[in-house]
């Protein structure tokens, strides 16, 4: 097979698994890796220690996987309409739609492995493979972005013109030789809506993260106490945060998911905060398995929603 029918397939396959956009990107983002490490330099990950290790692993794939060659970038939409929140009177947080659901790690890595297990029955080259959401040292973003898969915009997600930015990444690293996709180009011009609308000024310029600021960062990856400067910018946002994402007019008409695994758990979306703060080490077990927000400690989300409480009685009493 030719690489560009070996990529028309794969992208076939990618859709077949139940994936929304596929690309194909070259093994190595020259260049990128300066941008990296300004980033880190200037503080802008925060107590996100891991961050800095791996760094020319990031954009370069080599060195995930001897001999890789390609990127396959697959987007998976997470994205549906938020049910009314219960008029019962309860104060109530709020839990970013990416975690609604089931973890999308174990969501996405299980089609990926289906999508490897057909290339293996079908192509008859030898090759190796490497799955990974998220969690490997890789720049999703940026092998996203030159894979077609959508640009980088001015809150930093990457956005497809259709699609919107409610979707997760995933990739697979192959040695295969593939037909590599154009970029995407940018289609944010002259908006700002993002920007303006971070309650903490995370996105202190555009295209720009100060990522210690952001209430995604506080309220998942800081294990200490939030800075009381912050805390009241907070809302009642529990586990991350989608308000740069709900404000872009290219989500405005992102179509529902399709994925059944994605359905709505309890306690998301509007979990309740007197609930949440009597949950011991058990609760918080059984209630939040398969889900992607036990990656916040039940002491962290108690510490979010004392944090959500102080904000919403503020509300109430000026
Ligand atoms: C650390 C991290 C975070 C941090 C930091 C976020 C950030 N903007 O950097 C925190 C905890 C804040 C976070 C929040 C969220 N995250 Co997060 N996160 C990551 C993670 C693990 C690493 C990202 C990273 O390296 N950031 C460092 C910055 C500098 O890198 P970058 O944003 O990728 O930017 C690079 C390029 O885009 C490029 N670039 C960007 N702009 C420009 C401009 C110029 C001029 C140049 C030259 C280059 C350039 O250079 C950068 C460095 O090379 C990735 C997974 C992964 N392995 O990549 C998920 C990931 C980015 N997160 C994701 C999600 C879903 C979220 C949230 C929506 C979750 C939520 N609802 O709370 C929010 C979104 C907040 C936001 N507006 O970005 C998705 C994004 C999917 C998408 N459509 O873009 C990812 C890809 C995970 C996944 N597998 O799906 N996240
Ligand atoms: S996720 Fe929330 S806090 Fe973070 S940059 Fe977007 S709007 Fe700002
Ligand atoms: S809100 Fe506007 S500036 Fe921000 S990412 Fe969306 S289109 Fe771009």
């Amino acid at each position: 097979m030719t690489a560009a029918r070996k990529s028309a397939w794969i992208k076939k396959i990618a859709r077949d698994a139940g994936f929304d956009g596929a690309g194909v990107a070259p093994a190595v983002r020259p260049g990128r890796a300066d941008h990296y490490r300004q980033w880190l330099a200037e503080g802008r990950a925060g107590r996100m220690d891991y961050l800095h290790r791996h760094v020319e692993h990031r954009t370069d794939a080599r060195l995930l996987l001897p001999g890789a060659r390609s990127v396959v970038v697959v987007s998976h939409n997470y994205h549906q309409p938020a049910p009314p929140e219960p008029a019962d009177g309860q104060p109530r947080g709020r839990i970013a739609m990416y975690a609604w659901g089931r973890d999308y790690h174990r969501v996405v890595k299980k089609k990926l492995h289906a999508m490897i297990g057909r290339m293996r029955e079908t192509l008859d080259e030898p090759f190796e493979a490497r799955a990974c959401v998220d969690t490997a040292p890789l720049l999703e973003r940026e092998f996203a972005t030159a894979a077609g898969i959508g640009w980088i915009g001015k809150n930093t997600m990457v956005i497809h013109r259709t699609l919107g930015s409610y979707f997760v990444l995933g990739e697979i690293v192959t040695t295969l030789d593939l037909e590599y996709d154009e970029p995407a180009n940018d289609r944010c011009g002259q908006c700002t809506r993002c920007v303006d609308a971070c309650p903490t000024g995370a996105l202190d310029r555009p295209y720009r993260m100060d990522a210690s600021r952001c209430i995604s960062y506080l309220t998942i990856e800081l294990r200490d106490e939030i800075s009381e400067a912050l805390k009241p910018h907070m809302s009642n946002w529990v586990y991350g945060c989608d308000i740069c994402q709900a404000v872009c007019p290219y989500n405005r008409k992102a179509p529902v998911t399709a994925e059944p695994d994605y359905a709505i758990r309890e306690p998301a979306p509007y979990p309740s905060l007197t609930d949440l703060l009597s949950w011991r080490q058990d609760d918080y077990r059984e209630k939040l398995t398969g889900s992607a927000m036990k990656r916040a400690t039940l002491a962290m989300l108690q510490r979010n929603a004392r944090v959500a409480l102080d904000n919403l009685h503020r509300r109430r009493t000026p």
